[in-house]
């Protein structure tokens, strides 16, 4: 769950299964073949999707994908998908005037009623079509034709088909313009690696807007030349201490590219005037007392603000806004606005007033949290506000809509990806209340608040604020499933709106998230559906046994540590299972305690992994070039030892792996003793 698990494939099936008190997912190792794939599962659930009885379409080794002038980029982003797991070639080629074969991606003929971001998908007896106006329309396309397919496709390699399609027609276009999700890197940071796999997989459910969070009173996270310290300073550490950082104006513009080639906007943050104590710190003169306070590693808000009666806060600001929109493609940039409670009311909003039109200048829109609906603040064209509020009404939102803005809907008691699901979620904060999946899906972004009319509504984004949300499987965790709900939301009309539906239609991709190695909440109120495998490769045949012994010192009784390191783990005498040691991972608030050890293996060989653990969110698991990344936890073993077991996969050139044991940061010490690998 919370560390990293497969960055290809999770070549082995979950299953369910109770060990006394503690919860384990284990690994099976029945292969599977590639079943038909289904037209009933897809989220967001399309406008129309009409099947054809009877008609199959079964995707040949010598399929091409067709494109027209337009779509070569869409067509090699979706080739290169099939190509993993099929293993085809799948050339992209110049589709002919009628396409009679393979998958044809066409700017041509489309139902205009398909708007900028729809399309027609069609699959009869002899080939896939996709049909739409603009290569979003073609993307978003693609991307119902991958939940199309059995969840095999997914996989990370090659798998036994054959690949059969059901034959149908499916019309669809979105309900709303704007469908995002917004992360925090301010109060933990993200690299670039986290954000693009954060990317990939919210194509997945057609967003177009991803929006940073970059600058909070923790940190700053943008480098900006004309203020240096921002970034060297400001972006020096994160919430709970460690090491932080910040992105180099490359490295952004290589996430905005990374983006924009699977058609999402990135939407940068630069909240002001308060939530500022990072620049507040980075820069004396920013201060009213002209004093830089010390940089802040806790979470609380509203305790700071930019000194909106001093000139250089507005030479500051205009500099940054004018750095940030060179590096930003899209029309948004947002300027935050929450929270400023330090601020008088009349100079918050004069400083809006005079922040605006620097927006403005850069020929952007102003997006903003609702408290920029304030009164006193003008409107600004194009204006976006952010509604993050409980209720079912809100005069500082009516007020701007009024004026002329538009509403992207995030209410936090329902939006909000850093509410915890329950009472026990390890994770996530709970003021807004808990979100459970239901809750998430349940509400109706056009009638939300009274006074704003679904046409004010541009849409819907669900944020995640990381003030507890430290890895990416935090992220995953967070946001699957209940980003999907959002996405649902932003996408599909409200007259397919059905909780009934929805969770089918989600239960359906919990297999999906499996064979990716998304580390998702297993939410009780969903029937997810059952794992199938993705197969083992034919040549994974044995070509000699398998080391004998298993893990040197695996029952940890030589007194030492090694060969397993890491540095909050050590040897000790109590609590033991077997014999007189075991080995202790001790977590602490902010950091995971793994203890880790290379082991030499044979290519193309099945292992299992085997520790007994005693403790909270243990993991057990393997990493490896070539392998088939996996792992097993347990939610807790109830005060005793529970073993762990885990199968993995070599690959045809894989001499050794990385095993571990990993507790989860913020839990108790944990234990294990008699590790072994057959
Ligand atoms: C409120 S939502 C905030 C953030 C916190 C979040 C935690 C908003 C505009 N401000 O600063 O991170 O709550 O849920």
């Amino acid at each position: 769950m919370f560390f990293r698990r497969s960055r290809t494939a999770a070549g082995l099936a979950s299953v369910l299964v109770a060990a006394g008190a503690a919860v384990i997912w284990t690994m099976t190792t029945q292969p599977a073949v590639a079943a038909l794939g289904s037209l009933s599962n897809l989220v967001p659930v399309p406008v129309s999707v009409q099947a054809s009885t009877g008609v199959t379409y079964t995707l040949p080794s010598s399929a091409s994908v067709f494109t027209s002038a337009g779509a070569t980029e869409v067509g090699n982003y979706l080739a290169g998908i099939l190509r993993r797991s099929t293993g085809y070639t799948l050339p992209v080629a110049a589709a002919p005037g009628v396409p009679t074969s393979g998958i044809s991606l066409l700017l041509n003929g489309a139902d205009p009623s398909v708007g900028a971001e729809g399309y027609t998908l069609e699959v009869n007896a002899s080939m896939v079509v996709i049909r739409a106006q603009t290569a979003a329309g073609l993307f978003h396309g693609a991307q119902t034709l991958r939940q199309i397919f059995p969840p095999q496709i997914e996989a990370g390699g090659v798998q036994t088909g054959p690949w059969q399609l059901p034959g149908g027609m499916i019309m669809d276009r979105p309900r709303f313009a704007y469908r995002g999700t917004m992360l925090d890197v301010a109060r933990h940071f993200h690299p670039v690696s986290t954000i693009k796999e954060h990317i990939d997989r919210i194509t997945l459910y057609k967003l177009n807007y991803l929006h940073l969070h970059l600058s909070d009173h923790q940190r700053w996270r943008i480098v900006i030349d004309q203020w240096p310290n921002l970034a060297t300073h400001g972006g020096s550490t994160q919430v709970g201490g460690g090491p932080g950082g910040f992105y180099t104006k490359a490295q952004f513009q290589d996430i905005v590219a990374y983006a924009a080639a699977r058609h999402i906007t990135i939407v940068p943050e630069i909240d002001m005037p308060g939530h500022t104590n990072a620049a507040l710190s980075s820069y004396a003169d920013l201060n009213c007392n002209g004093v830089a306070p010390p940089l802040y590693t806790g979470t609380d808000v509203g305790f700071s603000s930019l000194c909106t009666t001093k000139e250089i806060v507005y030479t500051f600001v205009n500099q940054v806004l004018g750095e940030l929109a060179a590096l930003t493609p899209g029309p948004y940039l947002h300027i935050g606005g929450d929270e400023a409670n330090v601020t008088p009311a009349d100079q918050y909003a004069n400083f809006i007033n005079r922040v605006q039109p620097f927006v403005v200048a850069r020929s952007k829109a102003v997006m903003g949290w609702h408290q920029i609906g304030a009164s006193a603040v003008q409107h600004s064209a194009n204006r976006i506000v952010q509604y993050w509020g409980l209720n079912t009404s809100d005069s500082l939102v009516s007020t701007a809509v009024s004026r002329g803005a538009k509403v992207v809907m995030s209410p936090a008691n329902k939006a909000y990806l850093d509410m915890k699901y329950n009472s026990s979620t390890p994770l996530g904060l709970s003021w807004a209340g808990f979100i459970e999946v239901q809750t998430a899906y349940e509400w109706n972004p056009g009638t939300l608040l009274s006074g704003v009319a679904e046409s004010s509504v541009l849409g819907v984004e669900a944020p995640l604020w990381t003030e507890t949300i430290v890895t990416p499987e935090h992220i995953e965790f967070m946001a699957f499933p209940r980003l999907p709900a959002i996405a649902e939301l932003g996408w599909s009309p409200q007259s397919t709106h059905s909780w009934t539906s929805f969770r089918t239609r989600l239960g359906a991709h919990g297999p999906r998230w499996t064979i990716m190695g998304i580390d998702f909440f297993r939410s009780t109120q969903i029937p997810w559906g059952t794992t199938t495998s993705p197969s083992v490769s034919p040549t994974a045949s044995p070509a000699s046994p398998p080391p004998s012994g298993g893990i040197v010192n695996g029952g940890f009784e030589s007194g030492s540590l090694a060969p397993w390191t890491g540095a909050q783990c050590s040897i000790v005498t109590s609590p033991v299972r077997t014999g007189t040691r075991a080995l202790r991972g001790t977590t602490s608030g902010s950091d995971n305690a793994r203890c880790q050890q290379v082991v030499a293996v044979q290519p193309n060989r099945t292992y299992q992994l085997r520790a007994w653990v005693n403790g909270s969110y243990v993991f057990l698991g393997v990493t490896g070039s070539g392998t088939t990344d996996t792992s097993t936890w347990t939610a807790g073993t109830g005060g005793s030892f529970a073993q762990l077991s885990v199968g993995f996969t070599t690959g045809p050139s894989t001499t050794s792996v990385t095993v571990y044991l990993h507790g989860w940061y913020g839990q108790p010490t944990y234990h294990a003793d008699d590790a072994s690998l057959t």
